[in-house]
Parts: C-alpha cells; sequence; structure tokens
C-alpha cells in the first residue's frame, strides 16, 4: 500500500501545526504504515481542507474518514480490545477536542494579537501552494476571523476562550488520570487525537493561560513525553521544508 499524506508545511519544530494532519501522521506511526509526506493545494484537497490523502491511487479527505478506511480495509489491531464504553469515552473526547477546543486552538493563533504575530510566518510559508495563489496574508485573516465568527468561538474574548480552553484540557487530564494512555494500558487510534491536539497547544511560542494551564497538568505533558518517545523519537524534519 502506498500512502502520501498532503499537509500545511511543518512549523515550530513539530511534523504540523494542523492537529488533523498531525493526528493522521501519529496514526499512521501507530499503526505501522509506511507513508510519504506532500505539501497540500486545498484546491486539490477532496473537501478543501488538510489532510487529504492518496491512497492506492485514490485521493480521500478528512482524517477521520481516512483512520475508518484504513481500519476496515486493512485492519490494524490498535482499538481491538476496547470495551463499548471505552469507545464511547474515546469517541466523546475525540469530538470534543476536533469540534470544541480545535476552534480555541484556532482562535489564539488568528485573533489574539499575540498569536497572530508568532502565526504569521507560518501562514506565509503555506503561500501560494497551499493557498493556490498570491493571496494577501490580511485576507486570509479576514476570512478565518469570519469563519470563527460564524462558528461562534470569535465573539468571545481571549479571557472567554482561554477559561473555556481550560475547562477543556482538565477534563482531559481528569479523564487520562494516571493511565499511560487516554484508554489503559496500550495506545489507541484516540491516542493519536489526543497527542496531536496537546502538541498544537503547547507548540504555540506564545505563553498564554491556556498553554500553561495545559503545561501545569503533569499527566499530560508525562504523556506527550512517552508517545513522542514511542511515536517519533526517529522523525526528522522533512529536508524540502524550512523548521
Ligand atoms: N474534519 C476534518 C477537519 C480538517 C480541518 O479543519 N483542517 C483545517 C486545518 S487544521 C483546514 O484545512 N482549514 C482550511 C480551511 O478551512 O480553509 C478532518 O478531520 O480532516
Amino acid at each position: 500500500m502506498k500512502i502520501t499524506l498532503y499537509q500545511t508545511p511543518m512549523a515550530w519544530g513539530t511534523p504540523n501545526l494542523s492537529p488533523f494532519c498531525f493526528k493522521l501522521e501519529a496514526y499512521f506511526r501507530m499503526a505501522g504504515l509506511a507513508y510519504e509526506v506532500k505539501m497540500a493545494e486545498l484546491a486539490k484537497a477532496p473537501k478543501g481542507k488538510v489532510p487529504y490523502v492518496e491512497l492506492d491511487g485514490q485521493i480521500m479527505g478528512d482524517s477521520q474518514f481516512i483512520i475508518e478506511h484504513l481500519q476496515k480495509k486493512h485492519g490494524d489491531t490498535l482499538d481491538a480490545n476496547l470495551t463499548l464504553e471505552q469507545k464511547a469515552v474515546g469517541h466523546t473526547i475525540r469530538r470534543m477536542l476536533e469540534e470544541c477546543t480545535y476552534w480555541y486552538i484556532v482562535y489564539m493563533r488568528w485573533v489574539d494579537e499575540a498569536g497572530w504575530r508568532a502565526y504569521t510566518p507560518v501562514v506565509e510559508t503555506m503561500i501560494p501552494k497551499v493557498t493556490g495563489g498570491p493571496v494577501p496574508i490580511a485576507a486570509l485573516r479576514q476570512k478565518m476571523l469570519g469563519i470563527l465568527h460564524d462558528q461562534g468561538t470569535g465573539r468571545h474574548s481571549v479571557d472567554e476562550v482561554q477559561k473555556l480552553a481550560g475547562e477543556d484540557i482538565s477534563a482531559l487530564a481528569t479523564l487520562m488520570g494516571n493511565k499511560p494512555y487516554l484508554l489503559g494500558d496500550a495506545p489507541t487510534s484516540f491516542d493519536a487525537v489526543v497527542y496531536s491536539f496537546l502538541v498544537s497547544i503547547i507548540a504555540n511560542p506564545v505563553d498564554s493561560e491556556f498553554k500553561q494551564h495545559t503545561l501545569s497538568q503533569e499527566n499530560l505533558v508525562r504523556y506527550c513525553a512517552r508517545f513522542k518517545s514511542r511515536f517519533f523519537a526517529n522523525w526528522k524534519p522533512p529536508e524540502n521544508q524550512a523548521a
């Protein structure tokens, strides 16, 4: 099987700042699937979003649909021993991170002024290849502010967003407890989500309350170190991309 993962450029010392791209890369590593990484072009993405993959000649979008396709078609044993209750907990946490916490991460990069100053050079690396043309960076920010406003998070103040984000992280830390991985002793596909989202928060160079609160959860910090040394110890930045 040949997998090409199309994603945004790496940045801030992590394989990818898009938690969805990073989740997929983490899953490939957990499932022992070989893959290569290429820079995405949003115009070619089936859903207009990253990540997307080319899988045995077929282009597919959406990190979760891709994982489920691989689980069905090629099988993996990561989730084989989970009870229905564990799957339900994993599902609920995944939804929280992907559909809720995600927007707080986006807000801290695109709306918060310090976040935007730090994120601007990263966005610049996506123009023109990912964006499909020489779009002015101010227009990209304006578009994202509009999306955040329509989604709802953009209507909150920075303090309100950080309070909401902190509640998600506290809930995650409580559910993680002292287990080595989210649902027990062994890693499961849900850990690809948890790890990628935690790194997306911690990698932001701005020392926000959101980041500090996450770093103050010692079990989550230990979890990130454990996951990194098991699945990303041999990771190297792609040669064609700046750090
Ligand atoms: N449900 C999708 C979400 C992907 C997603 O939201 N990707 C963002 C980057 S983190 C994106 O491509 N945004 C570009 C846009 O919306 O124009 C998945 O799991 O792949």
